[in-house]
Protein backbone atom coordinates (compact mmCIF):
# COMPACT_ATOMS: atom_id res chain seq x y z
CA UNK A 1 0.00 0.00 0.00
CA UNK A 2 0.95 3.46 -0.31
CA UNK A 3 0.30 4.92 3.29
CA UNK A 4 -0.11 3.48 6.17
CA UNK A 5 -1.59 5.94 9.15
CA UNK A 6 -0.41 4.97 12.94
CA UNK A 7 -2.37 6.66 15.71
CA UNK A 8 -0.47 6.34 19.57
CA UNK A 9 2.60 5.97 17.69
CA UNK A 10 4.39 7.58 20.59
CA UNK A 11 2.93 4.92 23.66
CA UNK A 12 3.93 1.35 24.79
CA UNK A 13 2.64 -0.44 21.75
CA UNK A 14 3.51 2.72 19.11
CA UNK A 15 7.06 2.42 19.54
CA UNK A 16 7.57 -1.33 19.64
CA UNK A 17 5.55 -0.82 16.32
CA UNK A 18 6.49 1.65 14.53
CA UNK A 19 9.97 0.25 13.30
CA UNK A 20 8.03 -2.88 12.04
CA UNK A 21 5.45 -1.08 9.93
CA UNK A 22 7.80 0.31 7.07
CA UNK A 23 7.26 -3.47 5.13
CA UNK A 24 3.72 -2.85 4.63
CA UNK A 25 3.55 0.41 3.00
CA UNK A 26 5.98 2.95 1.12
CA UNK A 27 5.22 5.69 3.77
CA UNK A 28 4.01 5.19 7.34
CA UNK A 29 2.05 8.12 8.81
CA UNK A 30 3.15 8.18 12.48
CA UNK A 31 0.86 10.50 14.66
CA UNK A 32 0.48 11.11 18.38
CA UNK A 33 -0.78 13.72 20.63
CA UNK A 34 2.18 13.74 22.32
CA UNK A 35 6.40 14.17 21.12
CA UNK A 36 7.25 11.84 18.24
CA UNK A 37 11.03 12.34 17.73
CA UNK A 38 12.28 12.61 14.23
CA UNK A 39 10.65 11.18 11.29
CA UNK A 40 12.53 8.11 9.34
CA UNK A 41 13.31 8.02 5.84
CA UNK A 42 9.53 6.26 4.72
CA UNK A 43 7.67 8.44 7.72
CA UNK A 44 5.42 11.45 7.82
CA UNK A 45 5.06 12.75 11.51
CA UNK A 46 1.89 14.90 12.51
CA UNK A 47 1.26 15.44 15.96
CA UNK A 48 -2.65 15.74 16.46
CA UNK A 49 -5.08 15.84 19.08
CA UNK A 50 -7.91 12.70 18.21
CA UNK A 51 -10.34 15.00 19.57
CA UNK A 52 -9.99 17.63 17.30
CA UNK A 53 -12.21 17.13 14.26
CA UNK A 54 -10.52 19.07 11.68
CA UNK A 55 -7.34 18.21 12.56
CA UNK A 56 -8.20 14.42 12.37
CA UNK A 57 -9.57 14.83 8.86
CA UNK A 58 -6.38 15.86 7.80
CA UNK A 59 -4.72 13.62 8.81
CA UNK A 60 -6.62 10.80 8.10
CA UNK A 61 -6.81 12.23 4.02
CA UNK A 62 -4.32 10.26 1.65
CA UNK A 63 -4.01 7.43 3.92
CA UNK A 64 -4.89 3.76 2.83
CA UNK A 65 -5.34 1.94 6.06
CA UNK A 66 -5.11 2.59 9.69
CA UNK A 67 -3.61 1.39 12.75
CA UNK A 68 -5.52 2.66 15.56
CA UNK A 69 -3.57 2.99 19.24
CA UNK A 70 -4.29 6.20 20.05
CA UNK A 71 -6.72 7.10 22.83
CA UNK A 72 -6.52 6.58 26.75
CA UNK A 73 -5.62 2.92 27.71
CA UNK A 74 -6.23 2.16 31.16
CA UNK A 75 -9.19 3.42 33.91
CA UNK A 76 -8.97 7.09 33.75
CA UNK A 77 -11.57 10.31 34.26
CA UNK A 78 -14.10 10.24 32.04
CA UNK A 79 -13.32 13.68 30.63
CA UNK A 80 -10.14 12.44 29.17
CA UNK A 81 -12.13 9.21 27.86
CA UNK A 82 -14.34 11.34 26.59
CA UNK A 83 -11.94 13.18 24.32
CA UNK A 84 -9.42 10.78 22.84
CA UNK A 85 -11.76 7.50 22.77
CA UNK A 86 -15.31 8.31 22.12
CA UNK A 87 -14.88 11.79 20.35
CA UNK A 88 -11.41 10.68 18.82
CA UNK A 89 -13.27 7.80 17.74
CA UNK A 90 -15.76 9.24 15.99
CA UNK A 91 -13.57 12.26 14.41
CA UNK A 92 -11.65 8.96 13.01
CA UNK A 93 -14.45 7.37 11.58
CA UNK A 94 -16.19 10.54 9.56
CA UNK A 95 -12.00 11.35 8.40
CA UNK A 96 -11.98 7.43 7.23
CA UNK A 97 -15.87 7.76 5.59
CA UNK A 98 -14.56 11.36 3.57
CA UNK A 99 -11.46 9.92 2.53
CA UNK A 100 -12.67 6.95 0.45
CA UNK A 101 -12.92 4.01 4.00
CA UNK A 102 -9.32 3.21 4.22
CA UNK A 103 -8.98 -0.29 6.34
CA UNK A 104 -8.88 -0.16 9.92
CA UNK A 105 -6.89 -1.90 12.74
CA UNK A 106 -8.71 -0.72 16.29
CA UNK A 107 -6.92 -1.26 19.32
CA UNK A 108 -10.12 -2.88 21.43
CA UNK A 109 -9.25 -4.66 24.79
CA UNK A 110 -9.97 -7.62 27.14
CA UNK A 111 -12.00 -5.04 29.36
CA UNK A 112 -15.31 -4.95 27.39
CA UNK A 113 -15.60 -8.51 28.74
CA UNK A 114 -13.29 -7.82 32.14
CA UNK A 115 -15.74 -9.18 34.16
CA UNK A 116 -15.82 -12.59 32.89
CA UNK A 117 -14.40 -14.93 35.20
CA UNK A 118 -11.33 -16.50 34.30
CA UNK A 119 -13.25 -20.31 34.84
CA UNK A 120 -15.50 -19.22 31.80
CA UNK A 121 -14.19 -19.48 28.35
CA UNK A 122 -15.68 -17.56 25.73
CA UNK A 123 -15.96 -16.56 21.81
CA UNK A 124 -17.01 -13.29 20.43
CA UNK A 125 -20.58 -13.74 20.57
CA UNK A 126 -20.20 -13.59 24.71
CA UNK A 127 -22.22 -10.69 26.01
CA UNK A 128 -19.83 -7.24 26.65
CA UNK A 129 -18.86 -7.31 30.80
CA UNK A 130 -16.76 -4.13 30.86
CA UNK A 131 -14.75 -3.63 33.56
CA UNK A 132 -14.58 0.12 33.97
CA UNK A 133 -15.14 3.51 31.96
CA UNK A 134 -12.18 2.42 30.15
CA UNK A 135 -13.90 -0.98 29.03
CA UNK A 136 -16.82 0.92 28.35
CA UNK A 137 -15.19 3.27 25.80
CA UNK A 138 -13.91 -0.04 23.80
CA UNK A 139 -17.26 -1.41 23.61
CA UNK A 140 -18.48 1.81 22.19
CA UNK A 141 -16.07 2.03 20.01
CA UNK A 142 -16.31 -1.71 18.47
CA UNK A 143 -20.04 -0.54 18.29
CA UNK A 144 -18.89 2.53 16.24
CA UNK A 145 -17.11 0.32 13.77
CA UNK A 146 -20.14 -2.21 13.61
CA UNK A 147 -22.34 0.67 12.44
CA UNK A 148 -19.89 2.18 10.07
CA UNK A 149 -19.69 -1.21 8.48
CA UNK A 150 -23.78 -1.99 8.61
CA UNK A 151 -24.08 1.41 6.93
CA UNK A 152 -21.19 2.50 4.97
CA UNK A 153 -18.91 -0.94 4.66
CA UNK A 154 -16.33 0.60 6.02
CA UNK A 155 -14.29 -2.37 6.89
CA UNK A 156 -12.37 -2.50 10.61
CA UNK A 157 -10.76 -5.08 12.50
CA UNK A 158 -11.75 -5.12 15.91
CA UNK A 159 -8.63 -6.80 18.06
CA UNK A 160 -9.29 -6.96 21.88
CA UNK A 161 -5.93 -6.90 23.04
CA UNK A 162 -5.18 -8.93 25.81
CA UNK A 163 -1.43 -7.68 27.74
CA UNK A 164 0.60 -6.74 24.70
CA UNK A 165 3.82 -5.91 25.95
CA UNK A 166 7.65 -7.63 26.12
CA UNK A 167 6.46 -10.36 28.47
CA UNK A 168 3.87 -11.23 30.94
CA UNK A 169 4.56 -9.52 34.18
CA UNK A 170 2.13 -11.80 36.34
CA UNK A 171 -0.27 -14.95 35.97
CA UNK A 172 -2.68 -13.24 34.69
CA UNK A 173 -0.57 -12.19 31.13
CA UNK A 174 -0.15 -16.15 30.90
CA UNK A 175 -3.44 -16.13 29.54
CA UNK A 176 -3.68 -12.88 28.08
CA UNK A 177 -0.45 -12.05 26.59
CA UNK A 178 0.78 -11.23 23.27
CA UNK A 179 4.15 -11.12 21.84
CA UNK A 180 4.83 -8.27 19.37
CA UNK A 181 6.28 -10.50 16.56
CA UNK A 182 2.42 -12.10 17.12
CA UNK A 183 0.77 -8.42 17.05
CA UNK A 184 3.33 -7.44 13.72
CA UNK A 185 1.87 -10.31 12.01
CA UNK A 186 -1.60 -10.10 12.90
CA UNK A 187 -1.21 -6.36 11.64
CA UNK A 188 0.04 -8.16 8.12
CA UNK A 189 -2.84 -10.53 8.27
CA UNK A 190 -5.27 -7.98 8.71
CA UNK A 191 -4.22 -5.47 5.71
CA UNK A 192 -3.34 -8.34 3.40
CA UNK A 193 -6.17 -10.27 3.86
CA UNK A 194 -8.67 -9.77 0.82
CA UNK A 195 -12.05 -9.52 2.28
CA UNK A 196 -12.14 -8.60 5.66
CA UNK A 197 -15.43 -7.78 6.98
CA UNK A 198 -15.82 -6.00 10.66
CA UNK A 199 -14.58 -9.41 13.26
CA UNK A 200 -13.34 -9.40 16.58
CA UNK A 201 -10.50 -10.90 17.34
CA UNK A 202 -8.57 -11.74 19.93
CA UNK A 203 -5.32 -10.02 20.48
CA UNK A 204 -3.44 -13.13 22.11
CA UNK A 205 -0.69 -15.53 21.37
CA UNK A 206 -1.16 -19.56 21.28
CA UNK A 207 -0.87 -19.61 24.87
CA UNK A 208 -1.27 -22.73 26.56
CA UNK A 209 -3.81 -21.30 29.09
CA UNK A 210 -5.78 -18.87 27.48
CA UNK A 211 -9.96 -18.23 27.80
CA UNK A 212 -10.54 -16.89 24.12
CA UNK A 213 -11.91 -18.57 21.28
CA UNK A 214 -10.51 -17.30 18.20
CA UNK A 215 -11.97 -19.55 15.58
CA UNK A 216 -14.30 -16.90 14.24
CA UNK A 217 -11.04 -15.64 13.19
CA UNK A 218 -9.49 -18.12 11.43
CA UNK A 219 -10.20 -17.00 8.07
CA UNK A 220 -7.37 -14.52 8.82
CA UNK A 221 -4.99 -16.91 8.44
CA UNK A 222 -3.44 -15.27 11.36
CA UNK A 223 -1.22 -18.33 13.12
CA UNK A 224 0.08 -16.29 16.54
CA UNK A 225 3.95 -18.33 17.35
CA UNK A 226 4.25 -17.37 20.77
CA UNK A 227 3.49 -19.11 24.29
CA UNK A 228 3.35 -17.33 27.40
CA UNK A 229 3.79 -20.90 29.13
CA UNK A 230 7.76 -20.72 28.87
CA UNK A 231 7.72 -17.13 31.42
CA UNK A 232 5.52 -19.59 34.52
CA UNK A 233 8.59 -20.64 36.00
CA UNK A 234 10.24 -17.36 36.57
CA UNK A 235 7.28 -15.42 37.26
CA UNK A 236 6.92 -18.68 40.14
CA UNK A 237 9.87 -17.69 41.35
CA UNK A 238 9.62 -14.28 41.16
CA UNK A 239 6.32 -13.42 42.37
CA UNK A 240 5.71 -16.53 44.39
CA UNK A 241 1.93 -17.98 44.04
CA UNK A 242 -1.03 -15.79 43.24
CA UNK A 243 -3.82 -15.36 46.27
CA UNK A 244 -7.11 -17.41 44.90
CA UNK A 245 -8.90 -14.60 45.81
CA UNK A 246 -7.15 -11.83 44.26
CA UNK A 247 -8.90 -10.35 41.19
CA UNK A 248 -5.86 -11.12 39.01
CA UNK A 249 -6.63 -14.86 39.61
CA UNK A 250 -10.67 -14.77 39.67
CA UNK A 251 -11.95 -11.98 36.94
CA UNK A 252 -10.50 -11.95 32.97
CA UNK A 253 -9.98 -7.83 33.58
CA UNK A 254 -7.60 -8.98 36.93
CA UNK A 255 -7.33 -5.45 38.81
CA UNK A 256 -9.40 -3.71 36.44
CA UNK A 257 -12.04 -4.98 38.04
CA UNK A 258 -11.52 -2.99 41.54
CA UNK A 259 -11.06 0.21 39.63
CA UNK A 260 -13.56 3.53 40.78
CA UNK A 261 -14.77 5.91 38.96
CA UNK A 262 -12.33 8.69 38.78
CA UNK A 263 -13.57 12.04 39.86
CA UNK A 264 -12.81 14.93 36.79
CA UNK A 265 -11.53 18.41 38.53
P1 LIG B 1 -0.32 3.90 25.64
O1 LIG B 1 -1.10 4.64 26.67
O2 LIG B 1 1.11 3.60 25.93
O3 LIG B 1 -0.39 4.69 24.26
C1 LIG B 1 -1.54 5.38 23.83
C2 LIG B 1 -1.09 6.61 23.07
O4 LIG B 1 -2.26 7.35 22.71
C3 LIG B 1 -0.19 7.54 23.89
O5 LIG B 1 1.05 7.76 23.24
C4 LIG B 1 -0.99 8.81 24.03
O6 LIG B 1 -0.19 10.00 23.98
C5 LIG B 1 -1.93 8.72 22.84
N1 LIG B 1 -3.13 9.54 23.07
C6 LIG B 1 -3.87 9.62 24.21
N2 LIG B 1 -4.83 10.54 24.07
C7 LIG B 1 -4.71 11.05 22.83
C8 LIG B 1 -5.41 12.04 22.10
N3 LIG B 1 -6.45 12.72 22.64
N4 LIG B 1 -5.03 12.29 20.83
C9 LIG B 1 -3.98 11.62 20.27
N5 LIG B 1 -3.27 10.67 20.92
C10 LIG B 1 -3.64 10.40 22.18
O7 LIG B 1 -1.12 2.55 25.33
P2 LIG B 1 -0.58 1.24 24.61
O8 LIG B 1 -0.28 0.22 25.62
O9 LIG B 1 0.43 1.60 23.62
O10 LIG B 1 -1.91 0.75 23.86
C11 LIG B 1 -2.21 1.17 22.55
C12 LIG B 1 -3.69 0.91 22.29
O11 LIG B 1 -3.96 -0.48 22.48
C13 LIG B 1 -4.63 1.67 23.23
O12 LIG B 1 -5.77 2.08 22.50
C14 LIG B 1 -5.02 0.62 24.26
O13 LIG B 1 -6.31 0.89 24.79
C15 LIG B 1 -5.00 -0.64 23.43
N6 LIG B 1 -4.71 -1.81 24.24
C16 LIG B 1 -3.43 -2.04 24.66
C17 LIG B 1 -3.13 -3.16 25.42
C18 LIG B 1 -1.73 -3.49 25.80
O14 LIG B 1 -1.53 -4.55 26.38
N7 LIG B 1 -0.74 -2.66 25.51
C19 LIG B 1 -4.20 -4.10 25.82
C20 LIG B 1 -5.51 -3.75 25.32
C21 LIG B 1 -5.74 -2.65 24.56
C1 LIG C 1 -5.39 -2.90 28.52
O1 LIG C 1 -6.43 -2.64 27.91
C2 LIG C 1 -4.39 -1.85 28.81
O2 LIG C 1 -4.31 -0.92 27.77
C3 LIG C 1 -3.00 -2.40 29.08
O3 LIG C 1 -2.24 -1.37 29.72
C4 LIG C 1 -2.98 -3.67 29.93
O4 LIG C 1 -3.24 -3.35 31.24
C5 LIG C 1 -3.99 -4.69 29.39
O5 LIG C 1 -5.26 -4.14 29.05
C6 LIG C 1 -4.26 -5.86 30.35
O6 LIG C 1 -5.40 -6.16 30.63
O7 LIG C 1 -3.28 -6.48 30.77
Amino acid sequence: MKRLLITGAAGGLGRAMRPRLGKLAEIVRVSDIADLGAAAAHEEVVQCDLGDANAVDRLVEGCDAILHLGGISVEDKFSKILNANLLGLYNLYEAARAHGQPRILFASSNHTVGFYRQDQHIDTTAPMRPDGLYGVSKCFGEALARMYFEKFGQETALVRIGSCMERPSNHRMLSTWMSYDDFESMIDCVFRVPMLGCPIIWGISDNDSRWWDNSAAAFLGWRPKDNAERFRAELDVSLGRQAADSPLSVYQGGMFVRDPIFEDG
